[in-house]
C-alpha cells in the first residue's frame, strides 16, 4: 500500500524524507508501512465508503494515516477549497484520526478564521506549535486545537486545490519548519492521488451518463446472425449481437466500460432480454453472449424467466478469466437441466478457452475467427480445427466455426467434419423484421 502510494518520483523523495527525518524518529519506514496496512483495515475510518473508487481512496487514507503517525498528530486531513461559489468554504476530502472526533469526509465549513485560511492566504506552510501562544490562532484554540501544521496543495496545473493539515489537541513544542517540509513533500503525492481519483470519477460519470442515455432509447439494439448447419445448409439458430448508436464506441468497449463502473451485468442482461424477445419470430435457438461475471449474477435467472430454455444458448466469452469454475457450473446446472445449452465463445483466441472447454464441457465450441481465417491455405489451422472436431465428437459437443468469409474456408470446414458455421459468407447479422399484422 505504501509502495503504491509513494510510487512516484515525489513519492521516493517522500520515503527518503521519512527515513532520515531526525526530529521525531517515532516510526521507521518499515514500521510505517506495516502501520498503513493495518490502518487501512483496522483503524476506525471516518471517510465515507461511498466516496469514490475504493482502492484509490484507500491509498489516500493510508498515506494520510502514515503522515499522521509520523507527525504524532491526532488528526490529518485534506481540505478542498471552493465548495461554495465564492471559495469561502472548504470541504474535507479525506480525514484520518483514531479519535472519536466529529469530523467526516465530505464535511464542509467556512474557511474564515481557520488556520487553513492562513495557509491559503499566504500560499505557504503554517506551523503553530502552541495555539495558546499565538494570538492569531485564538479561534483554533477555542475549537480545541493545540498544535497545527498545514501546507497548501496545488493541482498539476499549478492552481491552488486546498490544504493538507495535521493537528493535535495538545500543544507540540517540538513542531517546527521541518515538519512543514515533510508535509510539503507528502502534498505532492496526495495531489497525485487526488487527481487520479478525480479523473477516474469523471470517467465513471461519463460512462454512467452514456448508459443512462442508452437506457432512454431502449438499450442496445440487437441484430441476429444465423448459425447454419453445414451439412444441411439449414439455419438452426442465430447469435444475438448487440449494436450501439452509430458513431459511438464498438460493442466490446461499451461492455467493458459498463463492467468497469459496475453496470456490466445490467447492460448484458438488458441485451439478453431484448434478444429473447425475438424468439417467437426466429427459427431454432437464440444464442446470447455473457461474461462469466454475469453468469453468476442473480439477475440472469430473472432475465431468462419464462423463456423456452431449450431454445436458448449462452455463450461464455473466452476473453475473461474464470476464477471459480465450481461456482459457475453450480449456477448453470439448474438452467442446463431445464434445457439451456452453453457455448464457449472465441475458442482458440487465447489460452483460457481450452480451460473453459474442459471445465464447462459445453454443448457448442465456437471456433474463433482467427482460427477460421484462411484455414484453407494453412495446415496448422486445419490440424487444430480437425483436433477440435475429434474432441467435440468425444464430448458430445458441436463445433460452430465463426467468421466464415469465403467458399474455400467453408469447403475445408465441411471436409473436416465441422458441423456448424457462422459468417459473412453464409449470412450477415441483421435486425429482425417482424411482419406487422394487417
Ligand atoms: O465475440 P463474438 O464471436 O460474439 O463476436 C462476433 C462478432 O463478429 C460480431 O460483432 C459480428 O458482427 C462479427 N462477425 C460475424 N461474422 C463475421 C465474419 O464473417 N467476419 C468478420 N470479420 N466478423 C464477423
Ligand atoms: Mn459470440
Amino acid at each position: 500500500m505504501l509502495t503504491f502510494a509513494l510510487r512516484s518520483r515525489d513519492g521516493l523523495h517522500a520515503r527518503r524524507t521519512f527515513s532520515t527525518r531526525a526530529l521525531k524518529p517515532r516510526a521507521a519506514v518499515a514500521e510505517a508501512s506495516e502501520v498503513v496496512t493495518s490502518a487501512t483495515t483496522t483503524t476506525p475510518r471516518t471517510s465515507s465508503p461511498a466516496a469514490s473508487p475504493a482502492a484509490r481512496h484507500c491509498a489516500l487514507d493510508a498515506l494520510l494515516e502514515t503522515t499522521r503517525r509520523q507527525m504524532g498528530a491526532d488528526l490529518t486531513y485534506v481540505a478542498e477549497l471552493g465548495a461554495a461559489q465564492d471559495g469561502s468554504q472548504r470541504r474535507l476530502r479525506a480525514v484520518v484520526t483514531p479519535l472519536p472526533l466529529p469530523v467526516r469526509t465530505g464535511d464542509a465549513e467556512p474557511l474564515a478564521g481557520t488556520l487553513c485560511e492562513r495557509v491559503v492566504r499566504s500560499r505557504d506552510a503554517v506551523v503553530v506549535p502552541d495555539t495558546g501562544a499565538d494570538r492569531a490562532a485564538a479561534s483554533a484554540r477555542a475549537r480545541g486545537i493545540g498544535a497545527y501544521v498545514g501546507v497548501p496543495l496545488h493541482r498539476s496545473d499549478g492552481s491552488l486545490y486546498g490544504t493538507l493539515c495535521s493537528l493535535s489537541s495538545r500543544p507540540d513544542a517540538g513542531l517546527r519548519e521541518r515538519d512543514a517540509e515533510v508535509l510539503r513533500v507528502i502534498a505532492g503525492v496526495v495531489m497525485e492521488l487526488v487527481e487520479e481519483e478525480d479523473a477516474a470519477e469523471a470517467r465513471r460519470r461519463a460512462v454512467l451518463d452514456r448508459l443512462a442515455g442508452l437506457d432512454a432509447t431502449g438499450g442496445p439494439g440487437i441484430v441476429y446472425q444465423p448459425v447454419v448447419d453445414l451439412r444441411t445448409s439449414q439455419h438452426v439458430g442465430a447469435e444475438a449481437l448487440s449494436r450501439f448508436p452509430a458513431g459511438t464506441a464498438t460493442p466490446d468497449v461499451w461492455f467493458a466500460d459498463a463492467a468497469r463502473v459496475g453496470a456490466g451485468a445490467e447492460l448484458e442482461l438488458r441485451a439478453v432480454r431484448t434478444a429473447l424477445a425475438g424468439l417467437p419470430h426466429l427459427p431454432g435457438f437464440v444464442s446470447v453472449n455473457l461474461s462469466p461475471a454475469t453468469l453468476l449474477d442473480p439477475g440472469l435467472a430473472r432475465a431468462l424467466a419464462g423463456a423456452p430454455l431449450d431454445r436458448v444458448v449462452v455463450e461464455v466469452t473466452e476473453h475473461a478469466a474464470i476464477d471459480d469454475y465450481a461456482g459457475l457450473l453450480a449456477a448453470l446446472e439448474p438452467l442446463r437441466a431445464a434445457g439451456l445449452r452453453v457455448a464457449v465463445d472465441d475458442t482458440g483466441a487465447g489460452y483460457a478457452s481450452l480451460r473453459h472447454v474442459l471445465a464447462i464441457l459445453p454443448d457448442f465450441i465456437k471456433l474463433d475467427i482467427s482460427l477460421v481465417r484462411g484455414l484453407d491455405g494453412d495446415r496448422a489451422r486445419r490440424a487444430l480445427a480437425a483436433g477440435l472436431v475429434t474432441f467435440a465428437e468425444s464430448t458430445d459437443a458441436a463445433i460452430v466455426a465463426e467468421g466464415i468469409e469465403t467458399a474455400e474456408e467453408l469447403a475445408v470446414l465441411q471436409a473436416l467434419g465441422v458441423s456448424h458455421g457462422q459468417g459473412y459468407h453464409l449470412a450477415r447479422p441483421a435486425p429482425l423484421v417482424v411482419p406487422v399484422a394487417g
